[in-house]
């Protein structure tokens, strides 16, 4: 009896310690190194999901530990990643109607980028993503996308003729550098070898990757362009996360909505000090290019393939309406 009581005993106390430690791992990829705007939307979302509940431990693999963005999208849509915080570029390849929140120069502001994006056309864009496998669950912030290069400083569009540019794995993108043109070469993150080694001249990104990247050691010349504004998106394998709880269901979800909102207000409060900071490291800046002659060239973006599918169109017209174009 002793010996039947001693064994309870210790069924109980193994099957407590394995209850107690059956966390379940989210795994989470991201391209960027700590310090960069996905990594902090990640590790807020990490701080406050676990601070919410015993039963989950998110993992973050960042710095291109699990491949370029592409690469990441792949493999949550094969859940042997879970979430990723992953630019909208590359999304494109996966579901074309990705593409309208980089259509050029759609917002004007980022209180503008808010209302649209928070709104119901962002938010259907968010649900479209479930026909190729992904839960959308909240759009943290890029920013709007400056050229730099290492050839001539850029005023006018003239001035990016030939220009051999780095762009994301996106088909707008290419398009649209093609547009304006340069000579866009499709690359994953990052990208500081091909830069200092000089295979390509250029690339695009928004001020808090240009400096947290130090791309100023790199490239001699920043053009304020602004000519797309660039989100990340924050997914989850759809059906991993359709098979969680609902109430776990909501908290991710509401843990990803408020690390965004987090991350967003570090974006803007700190493009200044990357602007100045970027200009103190020998930076040509160019603040006020010539924008008009940058739209005009790309005024026809609309009518080109790649605005053509049925979904891809009607999305763009409701974006550009909720954009007041
Ligand atoms: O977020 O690939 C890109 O240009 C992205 O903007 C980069 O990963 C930083």
């Amino acid at each position: 009896m002793r010996r039947f009581l001693a064994l309870l005993i210790i069924l109980w106390a193994v099957a407590w310690g394995n209850g107690a430690a059956a966390k379940t791992t989210i795994r989470l990829g991201l391209v960027t190194i700590p310090g960069s705007a996905q990594n902090i939307c990640a590790e807020k979302f990490k701080e406050l999901l676990e601070a919410r509940s015993d039963d989950y431990e998110v993992k973050i693999h960042h710095s291109a530990s699990l491949g370029s963005e592409t690469e990441i999208l792949q493999q949550i849509q094969m859940n042997t990643v879970q979430m990723g915080i992953i630019t909208d570029g590359p999304f494109d390849v996966f579901l074309p109607e990705v593409r309208v929140i980089n259509y050029p120069f759609l917002f004007g502001s980022y209180r503008q980028v808010d209302e649209v994006l928070d709104g119901p056309v962002g938010q259907e864009l968010l649900q479209r993503l479930e026909k190729v496998g992904f839960k959308g669950l909240a759009f943290s912030e890029n920013g709007f996308r400056h050229l730099t290069n290492n050839k001539r400083p850029v005023h006018t569009v003239d001035d990016v003729s030939g220009l051999k540019i780095r762009v994301m794995e996106s088909v707008l993108h290419k398009e649209l550098w093609r547009m304006l043109g340069a000579n866009p070469t499709p690359m994953g993150w990052p990208i500081y070898t091909e830069l200092q080694q000089g295979t390509i001249d250029g690339q695009e990104n928004p001020l808090s990757v240009i400096w947290t990247y130090k791309l100023s050691e790199v490239q001699k010349y920043l053009a304020l362009t602004g000519h797309v504004y660039s989100a990340h998106i924050d997914v989850a394998n759809l059906q991993w996360f359709e098979g969680l709880p609902g109430k776990d269901q909501d908290l991710i979800r509401q843990c990803m909505i408020e690390a965004a909102r987090y991350q967003r207000a570090w974006n803007r409060d700190n493009e200044a000090a990357f602007l100045d900071g970027l200009k103190q490291a020998g930076m040509q800046v160019d603040e006020q290019p010539d924008l008009a002659a940058f739209r005009s060239k790309v005024a026809n973006i609309r009518q080109l393939e790649i605005y053509q599918g049925p979904a891809t169109r009607q999305l763009l017209q409701k974006f550009l309406e909720a954009a007041g174009q």
